[in-house]
């Protein structure tokens, strides 16, 4: 994995807390760095342990260890890295891609890796006529983007893996929830959106799986995800539902992919992965 810039950035997300300055040369681990003294910090909520978050280890013993680099069936997390094998250094995991000037979980609820799942829905840009739209000689791929609440920053319509969940159900109820509105519908409505994403959600294309360079990772908390890309070539399926922005999502649009992108954490990476697996115009 590459190194990080954005989980290294001095602002940390939702707070007035500022990182530890970490230089670029010296994000990885392997430079030594004498005088790095990160802040230390994990959110209030965090510490308050919802069922979303870890118990704090470092402050006593708990109740039963944690599994790291493995699947911890007491705490029901998946605690294994996509990115392999992390290490554990004075009982708590290291970021796999470098220092980010903070330690404990910020708003990260896992120690080490916390698992999420992006879902990224694409169809060729039409005009009136229903003609592709090419510039450069290639054709202009649209996406489903969504502002986040948290930030105001547009990002792909992801979220966490529930426990036990498989991933291709995290896909679809992420995108019900975020680009559907679909926490505000009645439970039958609800059961005819799943049944008609069920149909769409069944050809997906993995583009990636790993580390997601998230503004709110630590030096010992950090975000993974898997990116599912979910095509619409004729531009029919889609059309059966109106986007409606909804629990952590602000604003919801089909947006233009295009180099000129600016995406909440590495998600311009993801997208322009589709624009070279689809050979669009990026
Ligand atoms: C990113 O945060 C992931 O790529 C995913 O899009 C998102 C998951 O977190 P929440 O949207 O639930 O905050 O790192
Ligand atoms: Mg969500
Ligand atoms: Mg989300």
């Amino acid at each position: 994995i590459g190194m990080h810039t954005k989980a290294c950035s001095p602002e940390y997300p939702c707070t007035n807390v500022k990182r530890f300055p970490v230089p670029a040369e010296l994000v990885d681990w392997k430079v030594s760095f004498p005088d790095y003294k990160p802040v230390d910090y994990t959110a209030q909520k965090v510490l308050e342990q919802p069922p979303w978050a870890d118990p704090d280890i470092r402050s006593g013993p708990v109740k039963e260890a944690l599994k790291f680099n493995g699947l911890d069936t007491y705490y029901k997390t998946d605690r294994r890295s996509l990115t392999g094998e992390y290490e554990i250094i004075q009982g708590v995991p290291r970021n796999p891609a470098g220092r980010t000037g903070m330690i404990g979980r910020g708003l990260l609820g896992k120690w080490g890796p916390n698992h999420a799942a992006d879902p990224l829905v694409t169809r060729w840009k039409r005009d009136s006529s229903g003609e592709k739209i090419h510039k450069h000689g290639k054709p202009v791929l649209e996406f489903v983007a969504i502002q986040r609440t948290d930030c105001s920053e547009w990002a792909l319509p992801g979220g966490m893996v529930d426990p036990g969940e498989p991933v291709t159900y995290t896909l679809k109820r992420e995108f019900g929830e975020e680009a559907l509105n679909s926490l505000e519908l009645t439970p039958e409505e609800n059961k005819r959106l799943h049944d008609l994403l069920d149909d769409l959600f069944h050809h997906g294309t993995v583009i990636f799986k790993g580390y997601i360079d998230d503004p709110r990772n630590t030096d010992n908390s950090w975000m993974e995800s898997q990116a599912v890309n979910y095509h619409d070539d004729t531009g029919k399926a889609f059309d059966k539902f109106a986007l409606k922005a909804g629990d952590d999502a602000k604003n919801v649009r089909w947006m233009d992919v295009s180099h000129e992108l600016r995406l909440y954490a590495n998600h311009n990476d993801l997208v322009k992965e589709v624009a070279k697996k689809l050979n669009a115009y990026w």
